[in-house]
C-alpha cells in the first residue's frame, strides 16, 4: 500500500474516476489539485464537494505547471498518454498512474479481471452475478461504470472484485495483479488513442502482465489475437471455444457447454446451451469465458446454471426495445466498434434495417460487407461519420443520409416490414451528438415509443427466435 500522507497528487481529467480517485486521496491525507479541460461553468455540479474537500480545482485546460508541482500524477481512462504535459513531466521522471492502477494497491481480496474488444460489460455483471449465487462475498465495478477506487472501502480479505478493465486503463497499470485474468477477444477498437492494431492489442495483454504461475488466464481460442497472447502468459492459460473441445478450459459439445479443469480431470456438463437466455453467438462466448473463470474461482456448476438461466440482456447490449406492427427494435448503442457491429448483425439471419454512424475511430466500415449483402435491407447513416461511412459502402446496400437519429429511426420504421428488424448498432462512438452511448441507447427507445404513439402501430410484447 502507498502512503499518500502529506504527497502532492494531481488527479488529471474530473469524470467519474477522476471525482472518486480526488475525493480517495484526499481522504488518505494528500494535497489534491484536479485538472480539467471542461470550463468551471461545466464543472459547476462537481466543484462544491471538491472545494469543500479542500480540493484545488484547475479547469478550461491543463496547466504545465500544475502538472510539474506534483509526486503523483493519477489520469483518468479517457485522458491520452500522449497529452503534451503527461508527456513533458514523465520525461522528468514524475510518477503517472491510472486510477485503476491506484485503486488496485489499495484494494483488499482477489480480482477477477476481464477485458477484450466486445462482450466485457456483459461478461463482467454475469461473472459477479455467478459468484455473489455461489455464496462468494464479490464486488463489480471497473468500465462498467463503477470506478475501481469506490469499491475499495467495502473489499475485504476473502472478497472478490470482479473488474471490467478497459484498454486505456491498462495503459497506466504498473502492479495491477488479477488472480484471474479474461481476455474475451481483440478486434480493432480506439485506434484513434492507440494508433496501431498491435498497440491497442498490448495494451490488452497487460492485463496479465504482472500475474505468476499461481494466477490463471483466460483466453478465446476463437479469437486468433485473443489466443496468440497466451505466448506471453506467465500463468496457465485455460481456454473457451464456440468451435471445438479445448484441453482445459470451455467449450460447447452436443448441445451442451462443457467444462475441464484439468487434461486428465472428468469433463463436466454445466447445462444445455438452450439455458442461455441472450441473443447472438457472441453472447454464447461470454458465457463460456464466464463458465471457466469462475469455475476456476470456484463456482459451483449449479450456480452457474441457474445464474445463467436468470440472466438479463444489459442495457444498450442488444437489448430488445419492442415490437410494433410487427417490426422488431433492438438497442445496440455500445455497438461502439465495427466488429460489435458486425456481431449485431449476424443475431438477426436476415431483414435488418441498421442505423450506423456517430463519432469515427479510424474504422474500416468495408469489413461489414458480407454481412450487410446478406441480412440487411438498408443502412441509414447518422453523425460526423456519415460520408465515411456512405463511401466506404456505396454499392453494397441501400443508403439513407439521415444526419439525425430521430430522423433514422423514422425513416427505418417506415421502411421496414412486418417481420424486419431496426437495429441501432452504430459502429462509432457517441460523442459527436450524445453525451456518451447510455444517452445515445436511452434516446433512442425514447424515440421508438414517440413512433409508436405517432404511427399508431399496434405494440406486442412478443420478439422472435432469431439466432
Ligand atoms: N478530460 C481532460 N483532459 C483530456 C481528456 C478528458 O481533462 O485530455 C476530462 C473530460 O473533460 C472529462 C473527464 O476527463 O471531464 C472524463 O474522464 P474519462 O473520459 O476518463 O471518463 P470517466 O467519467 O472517468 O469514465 C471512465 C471511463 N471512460 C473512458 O474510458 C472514456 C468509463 O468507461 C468508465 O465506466 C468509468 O471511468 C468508470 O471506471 C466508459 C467508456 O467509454 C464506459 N470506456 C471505453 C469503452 O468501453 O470502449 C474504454
Amino acid at each position: 500500500m502507498m502512503d499518500l500522507k502529506g504527497k502532492k497528487v494531481l488527479v488529471v481529467g474530473l469524470g467519474k474516476s477522476g471525482l472518486a480517485a480526488a475525493l480517495f486521496l484526499r481522504r488518505q491525507g494528500a494535497q489534491v489539485t484536479v485538472s480539467d479541460i471542461r470550463s468551471a461553468e461545466a464543472l459547476a455540479k462537481e466543484l462544491p464537494a471538491l472545494l469543500d474537500e479542500g480540493i484545488m480545482v484547475e479547469s478550461g485546460g491543463h496547466g504545465l505547471l500544475t502538472f510539474r508541482r506534483q509526486d503523483l500524477i493519477v489520469v483518468s481512462p479517457g485522458v491520452p498518454l500522449d497529452t503534451p504535459e503527461l508527456v513533458q513531466v514523465k520525461a522528468f521522471g514524475l510518477p503517472v498512474i491510472g486510477e485503476l492502477e491506484l485503486a488496485a494497491r489499495f484494494l483488499k481480496g482477489k480480482i477477477l479481471a476481464i477485458t477484450g474488444s466486445n462482450g466485457k460489460t456483459t461478461t463482467t455483471a454475469l461473472v459477479g452475478e455467478i459468484l455473489e449465487a455461489s455464496g462468494l462475498p464479490t464486488l463489480v465495478g471497473g468500465n462498467i461504470g463503477v470506478p475501481v477506487i469506490s469499491l475499495i472501502d467495502e473489499s475485504k480479505d476473502d472478497t472478490w472484485s470482479v473488474l471490467e478493465v478497459s484498454s486505456f486503463q491498462l495503459e497506466t497499470t504498473e502492479q495491477f495483479h488479477p488472480a484471474i485474468a479474461v481476455i474475451l477477444n481483440i478486434t480493432p477498437d480506439h485506434l484513434d488513442r492507440h494508433g496501431s492494431f498491435e498497440n491497442y492489442a498490448l495494451a490488452k495483454e497487460r492485463i496479465f502482465a504482472a500475474q505468476t504461475e499461481k494466477d490463471f488466464v483466460v483466453l478465446n481460442a476463437d479469437n486468433v489475437r485473443a489466443a496468440a497472447a497466451a505466448a506471453r502468459s506467465a500463468a496457465p492459460v485455460y481456454w473457451f471455444s464456440v468451435e471445438h473441445q479445448v484441453q482445459v478450459g470451455a467449450w460447447i459439445e452436443d448441445g451442451t457447454v462443457r467444462f475441464r479443469k484439468a487434461q486428465d480431470a472428468e469433463t463436466e456438463t454445466i447445462m444445455p446451451l438452450s439455458a442461455i437466455p441472450l441473443k447472438g453467438s457472441h453472447n454464447v462466448e461470454n458465457v463460456l469465458a464466464a463458465v471457466c473463470a469462475t469455475r476456476l474461482a470456484g463456482a459451483s456448476a449449479e450456480a452457474i446454471r441457474s445464474a445463467v438461466e436468470k440472466f438479463k440482456a444489459v442495457e444498450h447490449r442488444l437489448e430488445f426495445v419492442a415490437t410494433l406492427n410487427g417490426v422488431e427494435f433492438y438497442n445496440d448503442s455500445k455497438a461502439t466498434n465495427v466488429d460489435a457491429t458486425a456481431k449485431a448483425i449476424a443475431a438477426f439471419p436476415k431483414g435488418v434495417h441498421l442505423i450506423l454512424g456517430g463519432k469515427d475511430k479510424n474504422s474500416d466500415y468495408t469489413q461489414l460487407t458480407d454481412l450487410l449483402r446478406s441480412r440487411v435491407r438498408a443502412v441509414y447513416t447518422i453523425g460526423s461519420a456519415a460520408p465515411k461511412i456512405e463511401s466506404h459502402l456505396r454499392g453494397v446496400v441501400s443508403l439513407h443520409s439521415c444526419e439525425t437519429l430521430d430522423r433514422a429511426v423514422s425513416a427505418a420504421a417506415t421502411a421496414a416490414h412486418p417481420g424486419d428488424i431496426v437495429l441501432l448498432a452504430p459502429a462509432c462512438s457517441s460523442f459527436d451528438q450524445f453525451e456518451n452511448y447510455e444517452h445515445r441507447g436511452r434516446v433512442f427507445k425514447e424515440l421508438v415509443n414517440e413512433w409508436q404513439s405517432i404511427s399508431g402501430w399496434p405494440a406486442g410484447a412478443e420478439r422472435g427466435a432469431h439466432s
